[in-house]
């Protein structure tokens, strides 16, 4: 079974995706998410230029070869590019092979190690109240995990949290340059100790509570963030500074009990290795989409298992159905799963490309039983919403200084 032609699509139903179709010449294809937010079309062009004509004739089984020729052959290692790239060749060869062996992707990597996958929702409000309430909605929803966020106030916009009079969360399809946001870490302080405090007060004990902090703090500082949170007993304090140097991430736990996750935007293994080895870490974000695909989230949730760091794969509304769903697979078998943030599955033309049998309920999903991933794309509903260049915004601090992530 070769590969005889790889198709790339860009489409923009709400937000741009890139997918991949790998077609064999026994007629078979497979799909892939290579979507890198506001930087989609340097993947397509990697893809079309660099990465298609070098596997035409190969064979479709050979998932780990491959990966291995577009890693280490390239003499280029790593980079978000590459890695999106490879990792949308990666997903459709998985789901060329599910569909050769007439098995769900999931029972290729070891079968099912429980009934469902946890989720966590988010609830992302102008105010504490406005985010409250919507924590509530989600709780009479059945979910049991809720990702708290809110607005700072005294700043003009914080990220994420666009209220109800947009479209939710970041805009997309419609900033054809950089927006910049403002950031003030004692504005976000005075804030978000009270937003945990007045949940715990509204929401009870019972649901587990997350938050994002972006990496807008220092390592000091989130040690602080930390400390100030424990009464208040969250899952996971996401992202609290970056951690390029992952040593600083021993300030940080030096500190506090607060259990502590990051990844999402990390490429390898190697991003991670010393978060994870030295226990750093509580959950690791890494995304099939962003780190090389399913083979390599395989290998970082086993490398993980050994530290006891449990896997939260990335869930934004710029990662594709397609990558939700191979994550669906990684978290049915992953012995270390651990949850897996969820925002719905994008805008009803979103729904029309990208169609899948996921079903959830009370808070968790169940993987789709179909041979492969599980997911159809629709060529031509996908056609109708041609891409639009657009921009995540830059954050600076209030004297104009460009500010972390
Ligand atoms: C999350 C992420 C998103 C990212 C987005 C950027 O935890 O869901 O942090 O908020 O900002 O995916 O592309
Ligand atoms: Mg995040």
């Amino acid at each position: 079974m070769k590969i005889s032609d790889i198709k790339i699509f860009v489409t923009c139903p709400g937000r741009n995706f890139v997918t991949v179709k790998v077609i064999t010449d026994n007629g078979l294809f497979g799909l892939g998410d290579a979507t890198l937010n506001g930087r989609e079309m340097a993947v397509v062009a990697y893809l079309q230029e660099h990465v298609a004509p070098c596997l035409i004739g190969k064979d479709a089984h050979a998932i780990e070869d491959i990966w291995q020729y577009l890693y280490k052959g390239v003499y280029w290692r790593k980079g978000a590019v590459n890695m999106a790239a490879i990792a949308g060749i990666d997903m459709a060869l998985w789901d060329i092979k599910g569909k050769v062996a007439g098995l769900p992707v999931y029972q290729l990597l070891g079968g099912k190690s429980r009934k469902s996958v946890g989720l966590y929702a988010h609830a992302s409000g102008d105010d504490i109240a406005d985010t409250l309430l919507k924590a509530e909605a989600l709780m009479a929803q059945g979910f049991k995990a809720i990702r708290l966020q809110s607005a700072v106030p005294g700043l003009k916009v914080t990220y994420g949290v666009l209220g109800d009079k947009e479209n939710y969360y970041e805009l997309q399809g419609n900033r054809p340059l950089p927006p910049e946001e403002d950031w003030s870490t004692p504005k976000y302080f005075n804030m978000v100790v009270e937003l945990f405090k007045q949940a715990r007060e509204k929401l009870g004990n019972d649901v587990q509570l997350l938050h994002d902090v972006h990496s807008r703090l220092t390592p000091i500082e989130s040690a602080r963030l930390g400390k100030l949170l424990e009464p208040y007993n969250l899952l996971f304090l996401e992202d609290a500074s970056i951690a390029e140097n992952q040593d600083s991430y021993k300030t940080i736990r030096q500190h506090t009990t607060t259990p502590l996750a990051i990844g999402e935007t990390y490429n390898t293994i190697w991003d991670c290795k010393d978060l994870i080895q030295n226990q750093l870490i509580d959950y690791i974000r890494t995304a099939a989409t962003h780190a090389g695909g399913i083979t390599s989230l395989k290998r970082i949730a086993d490398f993980a298992g050994i530290y006891n760091v449990k896997t939260a794969p990335h869930g934004a509304p710029d990662l594709s159905p397609i990558c939700f769903a191979a994550h669906m697979h990684l978290n049915a078998w992953a012995p270390n799963f651990g949850i897996q943030e969820f925002v719905g599955f994008g805008t009803q033309e979103a729904q029309q490309i990208f169609t899948h049998d996921i079903q959830v309920k009370d808070g968790a999903a169940f993987v789709s039983d179909k041979p492969g991933l599980g997911v159809d794309f629709n060529e031509d509903a996908a056609a109708l919403y041609p891409y639009k260049r657009s921009y995540l915004p830059v954050s600076r601090l209030e004297d104009g200084t460009l500010w972390n992530w």
